[in-house]
């Protein structure tokens, strides 16, 4: 199987609280390869735009405010089968539920301040890292 790609962000939660590096680490010892990296803060029409499919949700709004309240890292990331090895390496969505060892079980502070993203398909692996990246960007 060839290598694909699986997009991130280090959430504000995570930035803030200087865990940037401790993820990054346990990015790199899972053996996910770097293609991508910036450090930056989104206003809240880019949050807003980025977490469009979630428009219908309840939490929307306040992911939005959440999501543009502090910076962040964003990075694209190669390793085979990247999207589901990556989701396993971040955990559930809810700390709480979050298998012991993974980014959000380590990091994550609540349901919505959960340390990370992970792409949930090469489809929107692809457009996601698209939103951040230029194909010039991403080697
Ligand atoms: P995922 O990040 O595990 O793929 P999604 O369902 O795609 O989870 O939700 C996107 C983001 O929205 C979550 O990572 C989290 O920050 C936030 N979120 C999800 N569910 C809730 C909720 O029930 N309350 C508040 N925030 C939520
Ligand atoms: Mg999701």
């Amino acid at each position: 199987m060839t290598a694909n790609i699986t997009f991130t962000i280090i959430k504000p939660d995570a930035v803030q609280s200087n865990f940037t590096g401790k993820i990054i680490d346990k990015i790199l010892d899972a053996g996910f390869r770097i293609k991508a990296m910036k450090y930056l803060h989104l206003s809240e029409k880019q949050a807003a735009e980025f977490y469009e499919i979630h428009k219908n949700r309840p939490f929307y709004n306040d992911l939005i405010k959440y999501m543009s309240g502090g910076p962040i890292v964003a990075a694209v990331l190669e390793k085979e089968n990247a999207v589901e090895s990556y989701r396993n390496l971040i955990g559930a969505t809810d700390p709480q539920k979050a298998e012991p060892g993974t980014i959000r079980n380590l990091f994550a502070k609540s349901i919505e301040a959960n340390a990370v993203h992970g792409s949930d398909s090469n489809e929107n692996a692809a457009i996601e890292s698209s939103f951040f990246f230029s194909k010039l960007e991403m080697f």
